[in-house]
C-alpha cells in the first residue's frame, strides 16, 4: 500500500501543533518558540507538511530558489495534484525563468522614479488624513482612522484603478492570504464571498478600467513595449491589488501598535523623526504581517539531519525566523536602537517584496505626519486581532492622542 503522506523518518522532530488554529494564530510567539527549540525543520504530522523556524534555515530555504520552489504554489496545496482557485501569480507563484520578465517590469514600476514623484503627494495626503482624524476628536480606532484609511486613500489611485467597488480589495486580499493555509474556519468563513471580491478585482486589472499615469498604466505600457504579453498583464496589476493592501494596512497597524506601546520609542521617533524608517522595518521584523510562506521541494534535501524528501511542502515561519534568539539580541523587544535590516519579514532572494519601498513610503509618511501633531499615544482599551492563516493583523486598536 502506498500513502501520499512522507515518509516518516525517525531523525527529525514531529509536532502535532497545528499553526493555524485560533489559538496559535491569536499567539503563535509560544508556538514559535517550540518550534525553533524542536528543531531546524519539523514535521507537522497533521498537514505532512515540514516546517522551519529558525532565522537561517528560514533565510538559506528563501534564497536556495532551485531547491525549493514556488511554482507549486507558496500556500498549502500543490498546484501540480490540485487546481488552484485563481490562475496563479506570474510572481509569487512562478519560478525562474517565466517569474522574470513580470519581476523586472514591476520593480521598474515600483522603483525609485515612481517614489520619488510620489513622495511629496503621499506626505501631503497623511498630512490631510491625520488633520481629518484629529478634528474628529483625540479618540479612534486606530486600525480604521490610520492603518486601513491611509493605504485605501492612496495605494488604488497610484495603481489607477477607478474609486467604485474599492470595499472589494480588503476582503479579496483576506481570503486570499488565508486561502495559503488549509481550508480551515478562516477559509470556510470567507468562501462564500470570494466570488464576487474576485470577479471585481479581476476586472479593474484590464487596459480600459486604468486611468494614465500609475502603476497600472506603466504595466499596460510595459505589454506595449513587448516586455510582457498582453495576457501577463492583468495578472501583473492583479499581483499589485493583491499584495499591496492588507499587507500595508497590517504594516500600519503594527508600527502604530508598537509605538502606542512603547512611549520611549514615540519620544525618540518625535525628537528624530529620520527614525520613522527604522521604526517601521522594526515592526515588520517583530509583527511580520505576512507570517508564512511554503515552499516546494524539488529534490531530496538533508536538512539538520533530516530527509525532505522531493515534491513535499515546507513551511516556513518568517515571524518565528525575525524573532530567532540565535540571530536576534533580545528579539521580542521592539528597539529603535537595533538594525532590523535583515529581516525576513520581506522574504528573502527572487521573490524578495518588490513592493516594499512603496509601503516603506506610505508607512513612512504616515508616522512622519503623525508625529508632527501628536506628543504622545496611549490605547485606551484592549486591541483585538483579526485573524488570518498568513497575516499578522489587528481588527480594532482604540487609541487616544495627546496634540503636540
Ligand atoms: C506577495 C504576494 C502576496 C499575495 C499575492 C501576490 C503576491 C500576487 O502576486 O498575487
Amino acid at each position: 500500500m502506498t500513502t501520499s503522506t512522507p515518509v516518516l523518518d525517525t531523525t527529525i522532530p514531529t509536532s502535532n501543533e497545528d499553526p493555524f488554529s485560533q489559538e496559535v494564530l491569536a499567539d503563535p510567539l509560544p508556538f514559535q518558540r517550540r518550534l525553533r527549540e524542536a528543531g531546524e525543520v519539523v514535521l507537522l504530522e497533521r498537514y505532512g507538511v515540514f516546517a522551519m523556524g529558525r532565522y537561517e534555515t528560514v533565510r538559506a530555504a528563501l534564497l536556495d530558489w532551485q531547491g525549493f520552489e514556488s511554482s507549486a504554489g507558496v500556500g498549502i496545496t500543490d498546484f501540480r495534484k490540485e487546481t488552484p482557485w485563481r490562475p496563479p501569480s506570474l510572481l509569487l507563484e512562478a519560478d525562474p525563468p517565466h517569474h522574470d520578465a513580470p519581476r523586472s517590469v514591476l520593480e521598474r514600476v515600483l522603483g525609485p522614479r515612481a517614489l520619488r514623484e510620489l513622495a511629496p503627494r503621499w506626505e501631503a495626503d497623511a498630512d490631510d488624513l491625520i488633520d481629518e482624524v484629529l478634528a474628529q476628536g483625540i479618540e479612534f480606532d486606530a486600525v480604521e482612522s490610520l492603518a486601513e484609511a491611509f493605504p485605501l486613500r492612496v495605494f488604488p489611485d497610484a495603481v489607477g484603478i477607478p474609486a467604485d467597488g474599492r470595499e472589494h480589495l480588503l476582503p479579496y486580499g483576506d481570503h486570499l492570504f488565508n486561502s495559503f493555509g488549509p481550508e480551515n474556519f478562516l477559509v470556510q468563513h470567507g468562501a462564500p464571498h470570494i466570488g464576487e471580491h474576485s470577479a471585481w478585482v479581476n476586472e479593474q486589472c484590464a487596459r480600459d478600467r486604468i486611468s494614465p499615469g500609475g502603476f497600472g498604466a506603466a504595466i499596460w505600457a510595459a505589454a506595449d513595449r513587448g516586455d510582457l504579453t498582453a495576457d501577463q498583464a492583468p495578472l501583473v496589476v492583479r499581483s499589485l491589488l493583491s499584495a499591496g493592501v492588507d499587507t500595508t494596512v497590517h504594516a500600519i497597524g503594527a508600527v502604530l501598535h508598537a509605538v502606542a506601546t512603547h512611549p520611549d520609542a514615540w519620544a525618540e521617533l518625535r525628537a528624530d523623526p529620520s527614525l520613522a524608517r527604522v521604526a517601521f522595518d522594526e515592526a515588520i521584523r517583530l509583527e511580520a504581517p505576512v507570517q508564512t510562506f511554503f515552499r516546494t521541494t524539488t529534490r531530496d534535501i538533508e536538512l539538520g539531519g533530516a530527509h525532505i524528501p522531493a515534491r513535499n511542502k515546507i513551511l516556513m515561519f518568517l515571524g518565528s525566523a525575525n524573532s530567532d534568539p540565535r540571530r536576534w539580541t533580545d528579539p521580542e523587544r521592539f528597539d529603535l536602537s537595533r538594525d532590523p535590516s535583515g529581516h525576513v519579514g520581506f522574504g528573502m532572494g527572487i521573490h524578495q517584496c518588490v513592493g516594499q519601498h512603496v509601503a516603506r513610503l506610505e508607512a513612512v509618511s504616515l508616522i512622519t505626519a503623525l508625529a508632527r501633531r501628536v506628543e504622545s499615544i496611549q490605547l485606551i482599551g484592549t486591541p483585538e486581532r483579526h485573524l488570518n492563516n498568513t497575516l499578522r493583523a489587528w481588527k480594532r486598536m482604540p487609541m487616544r492622542v495627546e496634540l503636540a
